[in-house]
């Protein structure tokens, strides 16, 4: 891994970095468990839970791949403290997901699903943010295996456990859940600009019971 580095002084700088994260060079691959292998014949992408007409909605990989495609400017902060500042990420923004399958009106949390189980809870309204994104590229090229491909969630506004690598699903929710790491003491909202890192740091209101 290469070492993270400080960003150099000057007009600006430190402004784009959350507090107590370094900036690093290169692209690390942070994960727990082994990467999945893709099966094209077996992937599928699936909206299911609280959808407003009460069905699910189910893409294959071809199908997927047709969605309208859009790029966005985001960072990404490990909650390990290395953050990347402004990859373009390409892929189908969360809302466009919202707006072809859209969420009942009860739903207020969403539960994004990856292979192995793995999954990340969030707001509504931090899925819905502009620039939640299901990416397949970075910097027009396609992901790697390591980096998620084929589909992963980038939440640039948020710690970047919340943006499940080798993703599968979307689960509307009417009341919160843990996820993942959600469940293993990181905090249940995880905004970088907060330094919400742990889940000892929760206010009232921030998530469910332990
Ligand atoms: N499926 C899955 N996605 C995941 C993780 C994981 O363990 N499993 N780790 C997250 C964490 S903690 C980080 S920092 C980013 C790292 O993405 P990168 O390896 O592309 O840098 O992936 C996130 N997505
Ligand atoms: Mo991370």
């Amino acid at each position: 891994m290469d070492q993270p580095v400080e960003r150099e002084s000057g007009e600006g700088a430190h402004a784009e970095l959350p507090p107590g994260q370094r900036l690093q060079r290169g692209w690390p691959v942070t994960h727990y468990g082994p990467v999945p292998k893709f099966r094209p014949e077996r992937w599928e992408f699936r909206v299911f839970g609280a959808t407003a007409d009460g069905e699910k909605r189910c893409w294959n990989h071809e199908e997927f791949a047709a969605l309208p495609y859009a790029t966005v400017v985001g960072d990404l902060h490990c909650v390990t403290k290395f953050s990347m500042l402004g990859a373009e990420w390409g892929g189908v923004p969360a809302r466009a997901i919202l707006e072809i399958a859209p969420p009942a009106p009860a739903v207020t949390h969403v539960m994004v699903w990856a292979e192995y189980g793995f999954s990340s809870n969030l707001r509504l309204a931090d899925f819905a943010s502009d620039r939640a994104i299901f990416a397949t590229h970075k910097d027009g090229e396609l992901l790697t295996a390591e980096h998620g491909f084929p589909l992963r969630l980038v939440v640039p506004h948020l710690y970047a456990w919340k943006g499940p690598k080798w993703v599968r699903g979307v689960e509307y929710m009417t009341a919160d859940r843990r996820g993942f790491w959600e469940e293993r003491g990181y905090h249940n909202v995880g905004d970088p600009w907060q330094e919400q890192r742990y889940s000892y740091q929760e206010e009232p209101g921030d998530g469910p019971e332990l």
